[in-house]
């Protein structure tokens, strides 16, 4: 693999990932993308007409996930996979998955502009619904593909209108038996991730690319609340079964659960607050909120999970309310496979990138391709740490150390 490399120019790449964030549910530069919606359905025929123009083979699972497939010289052996997802939560950046994406078609156009013929195939993927806007659970499309979500789970799964999987991808066009997704063990050889880091931390050092060596371990629920509601005038504050002054106190349980732990990789959120009937003189009857709690450490996760379920089961007794609980997910942490990440290391030396070792705070598809491969990822600055938001931004120097590490890499990997 020769060392000379023109110097990088990823001009090209930042006009096409600006492009594809003006692919929005939304006034741009605000970015919303959810699965199957027609702005995913847009921005997924952008990113492969890209693929097929640069010449790589792409085929579509009965999901959605997408590979784009650069044939090596050894055809049978087991794929070397990289890439991220397209869609976007409401009110989002155009940096989140797409760097992953698009920076992975970027690398592998790199090496062929360099001569690079593959032994191993190297596959980019765009998986479907990493996010969990539209179904509620987080990294659909490779949950699937590890098998930890089976076509029954998929089919069971609801959106906020009680519209299943199977209406959206039939008319996303996705056909095929949803059993047909799963892949067995070996399915890629390795797979690298590349990402925004979505914190702080590689900007406030100024170092340049990030190791993976561990991905969080994200959980979520989705709790219901049900008191008697009423009147805002005639009911009373005596016996009122408030049920959004209860979520309210669930909601607080959730902050400092996260924080008792003292661990600061323990994490919790409650993101959603649906309030029924939602009037303004009218006492709460039913809420709904959705938990997401998050760590490393996959026990210390759970023991947060545990006495939050006492603390729930106490503000039910005491405000005569009816909590229900319902689980969404709760995964393992991930642990990237050390021999990527020495190469990694070594191609971020060969690149001179400064680089660290860290974890991953957010979770990622690369979370669940662990399941049947080994991977690893590879995290670039993002301003501020600041992602999930429209001023989500990563520099074409940081886009650019990222795809040349990542280059490296995948050709060392495919030789
Ligand atoms: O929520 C996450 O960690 C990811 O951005 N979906
Ligand atoms: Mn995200
Ligand atoms: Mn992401």
């Amino acid at each position: 693999m020769t060392t000379a490399r023109p110097e990088l120019k990823i001009d090209g790449l930042i006009a096409e990932l600006l492009a594809l964030g003006q692919i929005s549910e939304a006034e741009p530069p605000v970015v919303t993308r959810v699965v199957f919606g027609e702005a995913d359905l847009r921005a997924r025929a952008f990113v492969k007409s890209l693929c097929e123009a640069s010449g790589l083979k792409v085929r579509e699972d009965a999901v959605g996930n997408t590979f784009a497939r650069w044939e090596g010289s050894e055809p049978a052996l087991a794929p070397i996979g990289t890439g991220s997802h397209i869609d976007a939560i409401p009110n989002a950046g155009l940096y989140d998955g797409c760097v992953g994406v698009l920076g992975g078609l970027e690398a592998i156009r790199v090496l062929g502009k360099l001569g690079f013929k593959p032994r191993r195939s190297i596959e980019l993927v765009i998986f479907t619904a990493e996010e969990p806007t539209r179904f509620g659970i987080g990294c659909l499309g490779s949950r699937m593909m590890a098998g930890l979500l089976t076509p029954e789970q998929a089919l069971a799964l609801r959106d906020k209108e009680g519209r299943g999987l199977e209406g959206w991808r039939a008319q996303a066009g996705f056909k095929g038996p949803l059993n047909s997704v799963a892949a067995s063990r070996g399915r890629f050889h390795q797979f690298v991730e590349l990402h925004i880091e979505q914190g702080p931390l590689l900007e406030q050092e100024g170092t340049d690319v990030g190791l993976v060596t561990h991905i969080a371990a994200p959980a979520s629920q989705r709790i219901t609340i049900e008191g008697e509601g009423g009147h805002a005038g005639g009911k009373l504050m005596p016996g009122r079964k408030d049920a959004l002054t209860a979520a309210a106190e669930l909601i607080l349980a959730v902050e400092s659960a996260a924080k008792s732990t003292g661990a600061v990789d323990t994490v919790g959120t409650v993101g959603i607050c649906d309030v029924f009937p939602g009037a303004v003189n009218s006492v709460p009857s039913r809420v709904l909120i959705t938990t997401d709690v998050r760590d490393i450490d996959g026990a210390r996760r759970d023991g947060v999970l545990a006495s939050l379920a006492s603390a729930y089961d106490e503000i039910s007794a005491r405000r005569g309310v009816k909590i229900t609980t319902e689980l969404v997910n709760a995964d393992p942490p991930a642990t990237c496979d050390p021999a990527i990440v020495s190469a990694l290391e070594r191609s971020a030396i060969a690149a001179g990138k400064t680089y660290r070792k860290m974890v991953a705070r957010a979770y990622h598809d690369s979370s669940f391709v662990a399941f049947i491969a080994p991977v690893a990822m590879l995290f670039i600055p993002c301003r501020g740490g600041v992602s999930h938001r429209p001023d989500e931004y990563a520099s074409p120097e940081w886009i650019g150390g990222g795809v040349h590490v990542l280059s490296r890499t995948l050709a060392e990997l495919a030789s």
